[in-house]
């Protein structure tokens, strides 16, 4: 009797990238060792074990089973189990195809060759920083906005893939710094973050602009007032500035040249607001 077996160069393994939606088939072949003057049958079944690297059937995969029939004169035939694509990040799951019983043939002694671990390759991210924000990130390095554009997703990739070993970070631009520095970008966009990195992105650093001139510290430094309101807190320094501070005429580098930075973050951070002169 002829030996039955998977057979091709993914017959012990084979892998295949999850995707995100849909599903997608991955395929085991199966070979006769020699042509039978019979028809052939071959029964077989996706399985799992449980633990943290195993799929799971009807989440990860549809469960399979059913026979195969080799016409007589047919070596070759093939398993298709479908891969369920998800955007959820697990690692890598797999489960096996199995031959488990065959009738006109011999199933192969060698075990290795009635099963066929099927690899689900992770194609999701783990969970971002906090603080990470696509357009922040693309902002923050022109290399990146250059080859990118604002595409987020690009963005999110190329933090996990290359950006995060490179030591890159996603807050080096802080929109509302930004948007403080430009009267004519708060008149047009408000305390819209996303809007004024997606300005600084498509026009700002072209036009030569900087993503800094605005520096809360120092505005807190210049005016006891704000200090006593906000304490350290830059964002709500900035969004001062922007809705209040600018109309009023407020200058916020009034008394902390940029030279003595240093300092006055020492003395915003250590020092009670009461202290200050206004
Ligand atoms: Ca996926
Ligand atoms: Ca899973
Ligand atoms: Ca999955
Ligand atoms: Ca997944």
């Amino acid at each position: 009797m002829p030996v039955v077996a998977f057979s091709g160069p993914d017959r012990y393994l084979q892998s295949t990238q999850e995707g995100n939606s849909g599903t997608h088939a991955v395929t085991a072949q199966v070979s006769l060792s020699a042509p039978s003057l019979s028809t052939v049958a071959v029964q077989y079944a996706t399985s799992t074990s449980s633990g943290d690297q195993w799929a799971t059937s009807g989440v990860d995969f549809t469960a399979t089973s059913g026979t195969l029939f080799f016409a007589p004169g047919e070596t070759t035939k093939a398993i298709t189990v479908s891969v369920i694509g998800d955007t959820v990040y697990e690692g890598r799951e797999s489960f096996f195809i199995n031959l488990t019983e065959a009738t006109g043939a011999t199933l192969s002694l060698n075990d290795t060759e009635t099963r066929n671990l099927v690899d689900i390759i992770n194609d999701d991210l783990s969970s971002l920083p906090d603080n990470f924000n696509g357009l922040d990130y693309l902002a923050s390095y022109g290399d990146l906005a250059a080859a990118f554009g604002t595409d987020e997703h690009a963005a999110t990739i190329h933090y996990f893939t290359n950006g995060r070993a490179e030591g890159r970070v996603a807050d080096n631009f802080n929109g509302l710094d930004y948007l403080a520095s430009y009267g004519d970008l708060a008149a047009a966009f408000g305390t819209d973050e996303r809007a004024a990195a997606l300005h600084y992105i498509t026009k700002g650093r072209a036009e030569g602009r900087v993503a800094d001139n605005f520096n809360g510290l120092d505005y807190l430094a210049s005016y006891g007032d704000l200090a006593a309101a906000f304490g350290t807190d830059e964002h709500a320094t900035a969004l001062h500035y922007i809705t209040n501070g600018r109309a009023e005429g407020r200058v916020p580098t009034l008394i902390a040249p940029t030279d003595f930075m240093m300092q006055v973050e020492g003395v915003v951070a250590h020092y009670p607001s009461d202290l200050w002169f206004s």
